[in-house]
């Protein structure tokens, strides 16, 4: 018996770019995700329901199984550190880069660094492998504000044209990674529901633009 197969799509900034890019694969939702106050849709293939999370509680969805699929930022997975997921395919979409950043023209201090970032297990792990002793004090939002207010000397964050950064008279520094919006997949559903799940990640893998 075929079973319905659940993909959990991000809110917000990556939903703008996830839905026309459904769209080119042929998953069409039957209603307007971004105005109906509704979490859960069906589509055009009565088999495919879409719910809507936010980003950070995608690879939880997934991970427990409810959703067999998943579309996040490659920064919520590598925050996350979800192991029971598989990353099946880079969407090429909501490209920006996870960044150390500082306030501008202003020299690291000869101590411990203290580094404020939503991103806590990530930059703990990236300066742990750096080699570079730093307190990690985690933060949920305006991270800009961290170096300037004095409770931090850098901050973990994520740029795209750097504007955000400027407006607040900080500077990028180091790249931590290059990041860009991904498919998982639940392992168990990988391997139980196989015959039903490869058609959709064909159809996704033909909507994925490969820049030349
Ligand atoms: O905002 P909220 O806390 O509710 O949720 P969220 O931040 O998780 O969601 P949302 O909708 O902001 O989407 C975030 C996801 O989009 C991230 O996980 C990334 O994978 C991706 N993405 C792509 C971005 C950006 N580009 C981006 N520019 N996420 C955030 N930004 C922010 C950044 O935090 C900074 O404040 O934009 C600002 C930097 O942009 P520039 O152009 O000024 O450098
Ligand atoms: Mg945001």
């Amino acid at each position: 018996m075929k079973e319905t197969l659940t993909i959990a799509l991000s809110k917000g900034r990556i939903l703008d770019e996830t839905l026309p890019f459904f769209e080119k694969a042929n998953i069409l939702p039957l209603e307007d995700m971004k105005k109906s106050r509704k979490l859960i849709f069906d589509t055009n293939h009565p088999r495919i329901k879409l719910v809507l999370l936010r980003a950070t509680d995608v690879p939880t969805y997934v991970e427990h199984g409810v959703a067999d699929f998943g579309v996040t930022g490659k920064d919520v997975l590598m925050e996350a550190g979800a192991k029971n997921l598989y990353e099946l395919l880079d969407l090429n979409i909501s490209k920006c880069r996870l960044m150390t950043a500082g306030v501008v023209g202003e020299e690291l201090p000869n101590r411990r660094l203290k580094v404020a970032s939503k991103f806590s297990k990530t930059a703990k792990s990236y300066f742990a492998e750096q080699g570079i002793q730093a307190d990690v004090i985690k933060l949920y939002g305006a991270m800009e504000l961290a170096p300037i207010m004095g409770l931090a000397d850098l901050i973990v964050d994520i740029v795209d044209t750097g504007n955000t950064l400027k407006a607040n008279g900080l500077e990028a520094r180091d790249l931590i990674a290059n990041i860009s919006t991904r498919l998982v997949v639940n392992k168990a559903a990988y391997k139980t529901k196989y015959e039903q799940i490869q058609p959709i990640i064909e159809m996704l893998r033909t909507a994925v633009q490969v820049e030349g």
